[in-house]
């Protein structure tokens, strides 16, 4: 049977390119994923695929039905789903390492460009893990700092060190249950280990390897990336963003940054900025070098240093499509191996620069942070080499303001000011109901979906029900191109008790905080409401949930398993890759609540996501005995008109405005 039609996108800019695309009969990821049909053995509905020896691969396609070596279907389920969170692990946690390895090359002054540009946030962090601070320099501070991370990788015994900043008493859940993780990398080796021919077979035991490496994601390899890009770039603020590809420029040379690590994009940053560059540019007859970035890398430093971004995971081959770039310059993860295939219609060069990516086509430049500026600068002379070579260009006029960078140690700020900081405010609201509860939405987009429907369609229901809504990833480009991050400009679609917090706060409804490895800064703001009073004394007592709506990446399932096992519950959408066997369901599902407070389920249609997610919500509200939740409660400040009440009877104006 032919797959039924996906409409490709809610995006414009997206729908624009990918006619031309049609046009041209150049192939993307829309119209592979419309011509493939997903493996039916993989993980899917009609059966699993054991391929961890070769006596098979085994096929699985009923139940009762065994592999040669005997392992059953919820066995083979585990493992394939233990092996993809460490693969996501190791992803994230692998960033972190890079980012650790450059904070100690800058404090050995071995590191060229880069400094520390914020030295509360390093003294913060050092106190954490327990560095003296008092009377030291900062490169010693540093130093000390970047060995500790460093050592978190390698460690074999004891405990991470950020395990100790989480609420105490869900420290306690993780010992008693024994997750707590010993080293980032011994998690992921134990679970490759344990996932091998001939080892755990327990379907539950291999899933606690699995959500103890997950931990080692969480509270270990992406909480030491955000912490040291923080360190080394700055702690965003709120600032001013500008989204989609509309953000490419007829007249200048187009440099995109692509992947995850801010260590290159950030020098790419200052290249771009350089004199002499931007001269030359204007020799090869460009006005000047506009730089983008694509995914994560893109929140990376439109947070930090406001550059736009020309869109998320699937806008990659359409930037190309565009015409106008000269150079797409990648690191890791996320990124297509059809970017050459799509780039040889045009004069776009793409430039691979992590010793770990290369693609073949491409040319690689590799990265060091020892010479990272000299890098980055030759790479940009590059790009303005070749604006000569641009043949006919059609980029979307379709661009969106938006305000990114909304760390945890900003929030802290805006709710109680420089000598009050604190999340009180916040919890106050939520348990006054004006804000219901709290959702994440997080991670990519998923050609086998429309490209941000489920994003926005799940966000704009919760906003209408008064539920803040804080993003990362892939899905802050998506909320961000629609206008949900536009200051005030979004509140006329946001419920009225949540429209007053965001008018008296001066935020939007849809919080910016960072990339994928950012979803560590979701933990930490977590833990501070959880310890703040009002909400309980657990994460898993806060009313907040969790959504991936487009997922695919291994790391979408990492993310989500550390937040499950940090008393989250957390709904994916797209389609389960457990789907097949019930008994791993129960696990992720029923057997992780019990011992987590949180649970992971997979739910394709986005209204199902939002009624799960609101019954979620006023279920915690219930167990917190506060008010439930009445739309009809707040409202009547801040967003109506003072004429409205002028016009009425003194005596309703006084009871409308007072009470
Ligand atoms: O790490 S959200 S598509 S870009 S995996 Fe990838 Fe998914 Fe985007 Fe960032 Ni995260």
């Amino acid at each position: 049977m032919p797959k039924a039609k996906i409409t490709p996108s809610i995006d414009p800019a997206a729908c624009y390119v990918l006619d031309y695309a049609e046009l041209m009969g150049i192939s993307t990821a829309f119209t592979r994923a419309q011509d493939s049909k997903p493996c039916p053995i993989g993980s899917g509905q009609s059966g699993i695929c054991c391929k961890n020896c070769f006596m098979g691969p085994c096929r699985i396609t009923k139940d009762g039905q065994v592999g040669i070596c005997g392992a059953t279907l919820e066995t083979i389920a585990a493992r394939n789903l233990a092996r993809a969170i460490a693969g996501g692990a190791a992803a994230h946690s692998d960033h972190g390492r890079d980012l650790a390895f450059t904070l100690q090359a800058v404090a050995k002054g071995e590191a060229q460009g880069y400094e520390i540009r914020d030295e509360a946030k390093l003294l913060a962090v050092a106190a954490k893990h327990g560095i003296a601070t008092k009377g030291r320099k900062i490169n010693e501070i540093t130093l000390d700092l970047a060995n500790k991370a460093i050592s978190e990788f390698g460690q074999q015994r004891g405990e991470l060190s950020y395990i100790s900043t989480a609420p105490p008493k869900r420290q306690k859940v993780w010992r008693d249950v024994r997750v707590v993780p010993r080293g980032i990398d011994r998690e992921v080796v134990d679970i490759l280990h344990r996932t091998h021919i001939g080892d755990d077979q327990d379907a539950s035991h291999i899933l606690m390897g699995a959500a103890r490496t997950a931990l080692a994601d969480g509270w270990g390899g992406s909480m030491w990336a955000t912490d040291i890009s923080d360190i080394l770039f700055g702690t965003p603020s709120p600032g001013v963003g500008q989204m989609n590809l509309g953000v490419l420029k007829t007249d200048e040379v187009n440099v995109i940054v692509h992947g995850h690590e801010p260590t290159l994009s950030e020098m790419i940053v200052a290249a771009v900025q350089d004199p002499d560059l931007i001269e030359y540019a204007r020799s090869k007859g460009a006005q000047g070098i506009n730089l983008a970035g694509i995914c994560c890398t893109s929140n990376e430093i439109m947070m930090r240093q406001g550059i736009p971004s020309a869109g998320n995971f699937l806008h990659q081959e359409l930037a190309i499509l565009t015409g106008a770039v000269e150079a797409m310059v990648v690191d890791v993860q996320c990124i297509m191996q059809s970017l050459t295939a799509v780039a040889s219609h045009f004069h776009t060069e793409i430039i691979t620069t992590s010793p770990k990516v290369k693609i073949a086509g491409a040319t690689h430049i590799e990265f060091d942070e020892h010479h990272a500026l000299e890098i980055a600068r030759e790479i940009v002379r590059r790009a303005i080499d070749n604006y000569p070579n641009r043949g006919e260009v059609r980029i979307p006029q379709v661009t969106e303001n938006m305000v990114p960078g909304f760390s945890h140690e900003y929030l802290n700020y805006m709710l109680g000011g420089y000598y009050r900081q604190s999340f009180r405010p916040l919890n106050e609201a939520i348990a006054a109901g004006r804000i219901r509860g709290v959702a994440a939405d997080v991670g990519c987009n998923n050609p086998g979906v429309t490209q941000d429907a489920v994003h926005m369609e799940v966000i704009s229901e919760l906003l209408k029900n008064d539920v803040l809504v804080v993003s990362t990833g892939c899905g802050a480009i998506a909320a961000g191109k629609y206008g949900y991050m536009r200051g005030e400009a979004g509140l006329d679609k946001v419920g009225p008790g949540l429209r007053e917090i965001c008018e008296t706060i001066g935020i939007p409804p849809v919080l910016h905080l960072g990339s994928c490895v950012d979803n560590s800064r979701i933990l930490t703001v977590l833990t501070q409401m959880a310890t703040e009073g009002g909400l309980g004394d657990d994460i898993s007592d806060i009313p907040a949930v969790g959504l991936a709506p487009e997922w695919m990446s291994e790391k979408a399932l990492a993310i989500a398993t550390y937040a499950v096992v940090s008393g989250v519950y957390v709904i994916m959408g797209v389609r389960s890759p457990v789907e097949f066997s019930d008994a791993v369901t129960d696990i992720i599902g029923k057997e992780w609540e019990e011992k987590f407070g949180g649970k992971l389920e997979f739910v394709t249609d986005p209204q199902e996501i939002v009624r799960r997610t609101i019954e979620h919500i006023d279920k915690k509200r219930a167990a917190l005995k506060l008010p439930p939740y009445d739309p009809n409660r707040f409202g009547a400040s801040g967003d109506v008109p003072l004429q409205y009440y002028f016009e009425l009877p003194l005596e309703q104006q006084m009871a409308e405005l007072y009470g």
